[in-house]
């Protein structure tokens, strides 16, 4: 919630223009109500994801919250957290989570998800699939009526062994939606590298995607594919931050 600084101001302001960064931040806060001291939680990767994260950083220097470890899903996430002093650790040694917080890419209706347009997807899934709860933090740009669309993409990390020829299967996968299969380069043009040492085959769907369980499922059954950004059933909550105000949906 927002807390006035200063006293109040003797004149009205007629409006107050959110940014999309304010909005993050809002769902950000919002979220992080949600932590608990002593809980071991989820640290998801992106940039609404990184405001949860200083958040957290925040609210255990100032002592409110004691005894969290944070268990991140990208290397990015990971130095933040420990520039920030959080206590890490890894699923190796905490297998199971009491919560995870992340941002999306897409947000279906039925509350499931793209994600992984960070890069940081297999991580992301692995982590909130060991979460007791898992709540996603969006601004209302991630609204879709269909997952896919956005016509932004949707990732499919690979390995690099003959990443093309992945990249030709899953265009003959979603012939019917049609689709744009393309490698992810890095600003540089190579291939964009993942934590993992994996390729990402991005998909441009012209159409949503018409059956995602099936989908996801004929994704995963190819050889060499590691992950899709498919995160289907998986969030708890969901925390959407608009320019009316914040709405929480639970599953
Ligand atoms: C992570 O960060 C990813 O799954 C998703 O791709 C991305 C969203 O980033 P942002 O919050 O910057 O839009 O949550």
């Amino acid at each position: 919630s927002l807390k006035l600084r200063t006293k109040p101001l003797s004149f009205s302001v007629k409006a107050i223009t959110l940014t999309q960064d304010d909005l993050k931040k809002l769902a950000a806060d919002k979220a992080v109500e949600y932590v608990k001291s002593g809980m071991v939680l989820g640290l998801g990767t992106g940039s609404t994801a990184a405001f949860v994260v200083s958040k957290l950083g925040e609210l255990l220097n100032s002592g409110e919250l004691t005894n969290i470890i944070g268990v991140p899903t990208s290397k990015r996430t990971e130095e933040q957290a420990r520039s920030l002093g959080i206590p890490l650790s890894v699923l190796d040694d905490n297998p199971r989570l009491d919560l995870a917080i992340d941002g999306a890419d897409e947000v279906d209706p039925f509350l499931n998800l793209v994600k992984g347009r960070g890069g940081a997807l297999l991580r992301e899934k692995m982590v909130e699939a060991a979460s007791d709860k898992f709540v996603v933090v969006v601004d209302d740009t991630k609204l879709v009526s269909g997952l896919g669309g956005s016509g932004l993409a949707m990732p499919v990390e690979v390995v690099q062994f003959c990443w093309k020829y992945n990249l030709i299967r899953l265009q003959e996968l979603f012939k019917e939606e049609g689709v744009d299969a393309k490698l992810r380069v890095d600003e540089s043009g190579k291939p964009y590298v993942t934590d993992n040492s994996n390729y990402i085959v991005d998909l441009y769907f012209k159409t949503p995607i018409r059956d995602a369980n099936a989908a996801g499922a004929e994704i995963s059954s190819l050889e060499g594919v590691v992950e899709h950004g498919l995160f289907l059933n998986m969030a708890t909550s969901v925390i959407i931050a608009g320019k009316t105000g914040v709405e929480v949906k639970d599953k």
